[in-house]
Parts: structure tokens; C-alpha cells; sequence
């Protein structure tokens, strides 16, 4: 008789974690969901409101970080595996103060992953990111694979690396059952709009214009978030423990280009991008070679970046007070912080 598949996620009150529970409950039959989440200035009880009184998933409001409260959580209730999304995740806040990158994506993985080893939790799924490699040349054909060196630039690119090592370190040190993925920019429905494309979309409803860093020229390789969750989950059930999985869609667009599809799917004129200074630090190109995970667990991208995108725009339009809620208070002083008077 099978028993239900016990899986916590930390960070499920963000964007791709809130997808990944949704998912979850969505296709796997007998699943049973912790989420441990913080609820950040990032977290959002409405993205997981539809599943609030469902009897497979609780919420735990902790930290990572918060030992004794998580140590009890697993003495009651013992888990498959734990997928951490949990993290700060938003470069340029990065840039603007480093601290809570350290305290939530170093500390906090370790002491997850110390939880892991003494409540002999059989799985640890690190979910990483592409930054971790640095940068690579505009116009290259070369893409980061699983072997390249890592060279993080930005404070939380090189926090999220202190963590992919500790991850290692773990699997090396005490044979600890650990996979780590490393994912390109995602974009889709409940993404912050501190990020790029959610950011440009909102400013455009609201009239507001696009800040463009730079020359614009930078480059990313975008990937649907439902693309990313059910990576997630095939490297989660048949992932090589001690491995690591890149995870992206081959599909590059410089800063300019999505700005003027963003633009086209809009019907505003191109003159709404505005160029600002640019990042400190700011990667010039990331690309990922994914051929690994395609080979290894029969995964391939399935969302069009056209439709992917439309649909994203049709997504903020159908769910304003989602986003007008979180575009005041801390969110305003922020944006003052980052963009000035714009
Ligand atoms: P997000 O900022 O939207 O959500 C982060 C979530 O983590 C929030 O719900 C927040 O409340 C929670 N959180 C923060 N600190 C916490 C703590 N100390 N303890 C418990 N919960 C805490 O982030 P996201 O974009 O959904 O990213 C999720 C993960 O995926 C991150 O680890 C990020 O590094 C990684 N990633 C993101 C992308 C991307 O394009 N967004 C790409 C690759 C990898
Ligand atoms: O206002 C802006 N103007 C602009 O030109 C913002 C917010 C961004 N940009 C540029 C910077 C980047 O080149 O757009 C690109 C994308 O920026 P972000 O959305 O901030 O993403 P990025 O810095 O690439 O990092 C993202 O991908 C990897 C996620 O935020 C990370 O969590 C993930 O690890």
C-alpha cells in the first residue's frame, strides 16, 4: 500500500516555490507538503490562498535559519526530501546591503543541511542558479556546464555559491544524499515585480517607465517557471545523489529585445524604455548548456517564449490588486532606493 510522498519546501511563499507546491499538489496523486517560509518583504500568503485549507499542505512560518523550531518540525513530522528555494534573491538588493544574503542563503542552507544529516532525511535538493558561474562573453557560442569554474560577481551570486559548496561539502564529508540544480532566468505568474520582466510589465499598466541598465546589451536565457518546477522534480525522484543539473531554455534575449516584445504585447512605443545607469558588477551574458539533465532524465522546456510571454503580460493584467498590493510601502521606499525620483 502506497503512503504518501512527504516532501518540505522552504521558500514556498515565493515565485518559483509557490509554483512548485501548486505543481505538486496539482499532478502528484498522494503528497503531503511542509513549506517553511519566513514570509520576507518576498513572500505572499495569496500565492498559495487556493490551498490553504487543503488537508496535504501546511505552512510552518520560520526561517531556515531557526534551528530549534525546525529540529521539532522533523522530529514530528519526517520527511522524503527537502527542496530549498529559500533565499534573498534579488541582485541589486544584494548590491545595496550583502548581510541577509549571507544570513538566509549561507547560514540558513547550513543549517538545513545539518538538519538533513541528523534526522536522516533521504534527499536534499539545492535549488541553485547560473549565476554562480560568473559571466560570459556577449557574442560567444560557449555555455556553463556543470563543470565550469565558479566565478560569482554579485554578493548574492557568490552567497548562493558558499551554499552550492556547503551542499557539496555534505554529500563529500558525510555521504550525505544531496543534488544541486542550477537554473537560468525564470520568468511567469507570481514573480516579484522587482524583477525585470514583472517590473517593466507593471510600470507599463501603470504608465510608469522601463528602466534599462546599461547598453541594454546584457544578455539572459529565459525559462518558464512551470519549466523549472518540473525539472525540480525529476532531478528530486531520479537525480544522482552528489550530482549537479543545469536547468535552462536556450533562449537568449539580450535586456533590449525583451523590453521591446514586452512593449509590442503592450502597444506602447518603444520610448518607454528608459536607460539608466548600470548595475555595479552587471554579468554581461549567461547561457546554459542543459544537456546533462536532458540526457540523464528526459527533461526539454515545453513553454514557447512568445506565448510564454504573452501570457505572462495577460497574467498581471488579469491580477492587479496582486500586484498594486505589494507596489506600496517598503516597496516604494525601495524603488526610490534603487531607480531615484523616476
Ligand atoms: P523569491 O524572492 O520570489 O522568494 C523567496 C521566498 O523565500 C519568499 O517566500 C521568502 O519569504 C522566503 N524566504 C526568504 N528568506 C527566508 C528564510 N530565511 N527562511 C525561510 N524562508 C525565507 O525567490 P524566487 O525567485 O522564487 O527564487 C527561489 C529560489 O530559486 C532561490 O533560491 C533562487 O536563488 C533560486 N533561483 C531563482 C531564479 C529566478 O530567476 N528567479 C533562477 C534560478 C534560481
Ligand atoms: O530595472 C531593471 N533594469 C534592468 O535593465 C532590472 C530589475 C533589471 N535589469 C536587467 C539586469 C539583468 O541583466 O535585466 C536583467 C535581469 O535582471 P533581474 O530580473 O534582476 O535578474 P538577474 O539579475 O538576471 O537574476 C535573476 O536570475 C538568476 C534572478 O533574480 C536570480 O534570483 C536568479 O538566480
Amino acid at each position: 500500500e502506497a503512503t504518501a510522498m512527504r516532501v518540505m519546501i522552504t521558500g514556498g511563499l515565493g515565485f518559483i516555490g509557490s509554483q512548485m507546491v501548486r505543481y505538486l499538489l496539482e499532478t502528484v496523486p498522494d503528497i503531503h507538503i511542509i513549506n517553511v517560509d519566513a514570509l520576507t518583504y518576498a513572500g505572499n500568503l495569496e500565492n498559495l490562498k487556493d490551498y490553504e485549507n487543503d488537508p496535504r499542505y501546511e505552512w510552518v512560518h520560520a526561517s531556515i535559519g531557526d534551528q530549534a523550531t525546525l529540529d521539532r518540525v522533523l522530529a514530528e513530522n519526517p520527511v522524503d526530501v527537502i527542496i530549498n528555494f529559500a533565499a534573498e534573491s534579488h541582485v541589486d538588493r544584494s548590491i545595496l546591503s550583502a548581510a541577509p544574503f549571507v544570513t538566509t542563503n549561507v547560514l540558513g542552507t547550513q543549517v538545513l543541511l545539518e538538519l538533513a544529516r541528523t534526522h536522516h532525511v533521504p534527499r536534499f535538493l539545492q535549488v541553485s542558479t547560473d549565476e554562480v558561474y560568473g559571466s560570459l562573453p556577449l557574442g560567444g557560442s560557449n555555455w556553463f556546464s556543470e563543470t565550469s569554474p565558479l566565478t560569482p560577481n554579485s554578493p548574492y551570486a557568490a552567497s548562493k555559491a558558499a551554499a552550492d559548496f556547503l551542499c557539496l561539502a555534505a554529500f563529500r564529508t558525510y555521504g550525505q544524499d544531496v543534488v544541486i540544480t542550477r537554473c537560468s532566468n525564470n520568468y511567469g505568474p507570481y514573480q516579484f515585480p522587482e524583477k525585470l520582466i514583472p517590473l517593466f510589465i507593471t510600470n507599463g499598466l501603470e504608465g510608469k517607465t522601463w528602466p534599462l541598465y546599461g547598453d541594454g546589451q546584457n544578455v539572459r536565457d529565459w525559462l518558464h517557471v512551470s519549466d523549472h518546477v518540473r525539472a525540480l522534480w525529476m532531478v528530486a525522484l531520479q537525480g544522482k545523489s552528489g550530482q549537479i543539473y543545469n536547468i535552462g531554455g536556450h533562449n537568449e534575449k539580450s535586456n533590449r529585445e525583451v523590453a521591446e516584445a514586452l512593449a509590442d504585447i503592450l502597444h506602447l512605443p518603444y520610448s518607454v524604455i528608459t536607460p539608466v545607469a548600470d548595475r555595479l558588477g552587471h554579468d554581461r551574458r549567461y547561457a546554459i548548456d542543459s544537456q546533462k539533465i536532458t540526457k540523464e532524465l528526459g527533461w526539454h522546456p515545453l513553454v514557447d517564449w512568445e506565448q510564454g510571454l504573452r501570457d505572462t503580460v495577460q497574467w498581471y493584467k488579469d491580477h492587479e490588486a496582486w500586484w498594486k498590493a505589494i507596489k506600496t510601502g517598503a516597496y516604494l521606499e525601495y524603488y526610490q532606493q534603487q531607480y531615484g525620483p523616476l
